[in-house]
Order: structure tokens, then sequence, then C-alpha cells
């Protein structure tokens, strides 16, 4: 099998996009409109081994090929990753155990050295929301809101055009705004974390906790199933779900009274399990913002579903200058 060399060139119509999640890394040669020029995933195996390693293993599998070309520009890497990252430095500064011993991680130094061409590091919501703003339902739009529902539960926030990033680039870990003041305890050290409630990991680990509460047997239940129960009209998981739909709510109508966005973008595998479950959040969330807030206020799905965060990821090599 053959391999194509990937070398710099700051005027390439390419970069490579890399999306760190919690399940999986999904690694792409992408292009400013969104396209895909090819791409691969390897499972992103937390806990067991470097997360870096991962990563130049994934790129590998990227660029080994069949009958591909030698050698191909890019303009350089971008990385989206779960965790709170230090945007300046292009480093992990927090990561919570969904990627144990992930936190400290100099990703953009290790990658830059590795590749000698630009990195740039953000969190993985944080580019699905330029991915919003810049190929989605968002363009054009100043002031946005985008959640990730996934393994866990991101947000990035949009506010006069800039992402809000903080003192140091924490800014809009939604997941962990509380909507339970004495509600579920969260990896995070918090509690009832909006994350606990709406992401497929919390929706699953509720589902057989109830599921267990009544001495029903729980073996791989997860919240796609928990999803696929729900459409069908299975009570236990139908109250899961309304609890999911109540949290999002209420987090969503203090994010609107917070930042007063025109859209509220919602992502993720949970998100995408249709439009009676957008139909839902709009519902609970109407029920708990104030009407002024809610009148030009469209709530809707994400760009695209799989590659979003990947293209998102290779964006940033053209939405921030370039270092040299
Ligand atoms: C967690 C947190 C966020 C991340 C979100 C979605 C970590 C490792 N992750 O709340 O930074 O944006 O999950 O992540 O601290 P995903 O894995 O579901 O994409
Ligand atoms: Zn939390």
């Amino acid at each position: 099998m053959g391999t194509t060399r990937f070398v710099y060139a700051p005027d390439s119509t390419y970069a490579v996009g890399i999306d760190l999640g919690g399940t999986k890394i999904n690694a792409g040669i992408v292009d400013e409109k969104g396209h895909v020029l090819s791409a691969c995933s390897l499972p992103t195996l937390p806990g067991h081994g470097s997360i870096p390693d991962r990563i130049i293993e994934t790129l590998q599998k990227l660029f080994q090929n069949e009958d591909g070309p030698d050698l191909i520009r890019i303009r350089g890497i971008g990385v989206a990753s779960a965790g709170q990252i230090n945007w300046g430095e292009g480093s992990v500064h927090f990561s919570t155990d969904l990627i144990p011993g992930y936190t400290g991680t100099p990703l953009r130094r290790i990658l830059e050295e590795r590749f000698q061409m630009p990195v740039f590091v953000d969190n993985d919501v944080n580019v699905l929301t330029l991915t919003e703003k810049r190929l989605g339902s968002a363009q054009g739009l100043r002031n946005f809101v985008c959640l990730a529902l996934g393994t866990g539960v991101g947000g990035g926030i949009m506010a006069d055009g800039q992402i809000v990033r903080g003192s140091w680039g924490g800014a809009g870990e939604v997941g962990h705004m509380s909507v339970d003041f004495d509600g579920l305890p969260c990896v995070c050290g918090g509690m009832g974390c909006l994350e606990q409630y709406a992401s497929g990991t919390g929706i699953g680990a509720r589902m057989r906790r109830k599921l267990e509460s009544v001495g029903r047997d729980t073996a791989a239940v997860d919240a796609r199933e928990v999803i696929a129960l729900w459409q069908a009209g299975d009570v236990i998981a139908s109250t899961i779900m309304n609890e999911t739909f109540r949290a999002l709510g209420s987090g969503l109508a203090s994010l609107i009274h917070m930042f007063n966005p025109e859209m509220i973008v919602l992502g993720g595998g949970v998100a995408e399990s249709g439009e009676v479950f957008l139909e839902r959040v709009r519902a609970e969330t109407l029920k708990r913002a104030m009407p002024s807030f809610t009148e030009n206020l469209r709530i809707v799905s994400a760009y695209r579903g799989n590659y979003s965060g990947m293209i998102g990821a290779g964006l940033q090599l053209w939405e921030y200058p370039l270092r040299t």
C-alpha cells in the first residue's frame, strides 16, 4: 500500500482537519467550502496510550492509499478536541475523565514539531460553531449558540461575531451548566450538569439505573437504543427522554437569557434523532424563556452530522491568520 506525502504550502486550497472526541478520532483533507477529499477514523481508546500518538496514527492511516497522489500540499492542520483548550497555547488546559490523562497535553507544540507546519487547536464545539458560521445555518449571524449532544455535551458561543473564549479559552462549557442544583453528580465534580441529562453517556446511564431499579436486564443499553425505544413509545424510555427534554429546555433558557442569541444549533448523535426531538426541545425551551427572547429565535439542527467537527477543525486554517 502506498503513502501520500503531505507538504506545507500556505497558499494551498486544502487543510487537514482532525476531530478528537471521547469515542473516536476523525481525520480528513478538507477545503474551505467543506468538501472532504478523503477521511478516516480510529477509536480514541481513552486511557490507552498517548492521545498525540493516536492522532499521528490516524494521520498515517489518512495518508495510506491504494492509488492516491504521491504528494499533497496543505496549508496546515486544525484540531478540534474535546476538553478545555488553552486557545493561545493550543494545549489541553483541563479534560474531564472522559479522556483520562489528557490534561496538560501540549498538542500544538507536539504536532508542529512533528509536521513542521501551522497547527491550530480549539475545543471541539467551538470548532463546530465555526462550521455553522461559515457553512451552516448560522451564516451571516453574529449571535448564536451551538451545542453538541454527543459522548459529552459541549458548547460554543458566538457573541457579536466572535467566539467567547474567557480568560484562557475555557468559556462555553455549557455541558457543565447545572440544570438541577441537587442533581446527579458529574464527572467534572459538579452536580446536576446538563451533560448528565442530555449526553449520550448520560441518557444511557440513567436508563440503565432506571431498568436496574425495576429488576430488568441492563446489558448494553445505550442512548441509541433508548432513543429508538422512546420513538416506539416505550414508557420507561419516555420517562428518561422527558427528563432530557426538560433539562435541555432549562439549560437553553438560561443560555438564551445570558446571550440573547438569534439561533441555537443542536448537533451530536443525540440531536440527530429527527424533527420530533427538535420539536420537544423547542417546546420545553419556550416554556422556560421570556417570550421577548424567543420571538425570533430559531432552534435548528447542525450542519452535517458526521464530519462537521473535522471540517470546522480544518476551517481554522482560513478563519485565523496563519502563523509562519
Ligand atoms: C465534555 C468536555 C467538553 C467537550 C464535551 C463534548 C472533556 C474531555 N470534555 O463536556 O470539553 O466539548 O464533552 O465532547 O472535558 P464529545 O466527546 O461529546 O465530543
Ligand atoms: Zn459537569
